[in-house]
């Protein structure tokens, strides 16, 4: 693996989903192959989960650790490249551009792994995955993502890990819902979920209510209801997620207060088990009930989001060693 940005760097799921679960029963084996070799974590956006468990699975794995609040703590970045004739002028409040930024990250990284989220004002912006792109183009180190305008790809191998574990079926149905929330969060969590389950012998079902679909190349073939009650009939799994609107992009449409998940809609699926991906707004999004009950699975998965970013860091390190 050379970079880690979606599903479609991953050359074989099933292996990687193996190699997460045995480091987790095994968790300094590849304690060497890290050693003098330095990954930097950049976070244009607030984390608890991602930085501290990439942190420690990069420390698994004997990398030395390097982390930065960008704009907060370096200087704020300028992105756009210009063009002929039209170059940028960098008068406005970003100091430093992404080209020397990136290129002098990469002379002190062999990998760096970045944050930055949607803004969710324009589409086609946030879609284009300006950041990313710009590191790849100028670092000259492999990237990882550690969530982007539309995805969360390590979110996602934790998933596909927590439901390895946690499957008492072969093809198990598994249910996206749609849970209200007041202020607009990006798509990237419920479109990599989604990307990824398409590539697992599951059943999966989207629900949310009219406005919120997702973009069709993320939803692949999942079946799509906007009765949640009717998706939720016989889960194996329910996983819980806001979105703002991909079509009406960023914005809440409705509140949709009755959409929170609760015992009474668990009792309708086949003894499901409940995930999230947290941060969690409580008896907004999801009922106490729901998760402090014994269904819900957030602390397994948070969990093994050490699991899955070891696993990743594992085979970018493995690839390195073979160029
Ligand atoms: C973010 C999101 O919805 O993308 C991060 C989730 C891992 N959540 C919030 O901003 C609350
Ligand atoms: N699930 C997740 O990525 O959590 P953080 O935003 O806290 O990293």
């Amino acid at each position: 693996m050379k970079h880690f940005l979606s599903i479609h760097d991953v050359q074989d799921l099933g292996n990687l989903i193996s190699s997460g679960i045995i480091a987790k029963r095994n968790p300094f084996a590849d304690q060497l192959l890290g050693k003098n070799k330095t990954i930097g974590l950049l976070f244009f956006n607030s984390s608890l989960r991602t930085r501290l468990s990439t942190q420690k699975a990069a420390q698994n794995l004997g990398l030395n650790v390097l982390m930065m609040n960008v704009g907060q703590d370096s200087w704020g970045l300028e992105l756009e490249e210009g063009e002929p004739g039209n170059p940028i002028v960098m008068n406005g409040d970003k100091a430093e551009h992404v080209k020397e930024a990136a290129a002098v990250i990469g002379r002190y990284c062999d990998i760096i792994a970045i944050r930055s989220f949607a803004e969710l004002q324009d589409r086609d912006k946030d879609y284009a995955e300006q950041v990313f792109q710009q590191f790849k183009k100028y670092a000259g180190v492999p990237i990882v993502n550690l969530e982007s305008a539309t995805r969360h790809p390590l979110q996602s191998l934790a998933d596909c890990i927590t439901m390895e574990e946690f499957r008492t079926k072969p093809r198990p149905k598994v249910v996206l819902t749609w849970l209200p929330h007041f202020k607009p969060l990006p798509q990237a969590v419920a479109n990599s979920f989604c990307e990824w389950m398409n590539h697992m012998d599951v059943e999966l079902v989207v629900t949310h209510p009219e406005g919120y679909n997702l973009a069709p190349e993320f939803v692949g073939n999942a079946q799509v209801i906007y009765d949640q009650k009717k998706a939720l009939e016989g889960a194996d799994f329910v996983y819980g997620k806001n979105w703002s609107s991909y079509e009406h992009y960023g914005q809440v449409l409705a509140l949709n207060e009755s959409w929170i998940m609760d015992e009474a809609k668990m009792a309708l699926t086949d003894n499901g088990k409940f995930m999230h991906c947290l941060p969690v707004r409580r008896n907004m999004k999801v009922a106490d009930e729901v998760l402090d009950g014994p269904r819900s699975l957030v602390i397994d998965q948070a969990a093994n989001r050490v699991w899955s970013a070891q696993a990743v860091l594992k085979e970018i390190l493995i690839g390195q060693q073979e160029e």
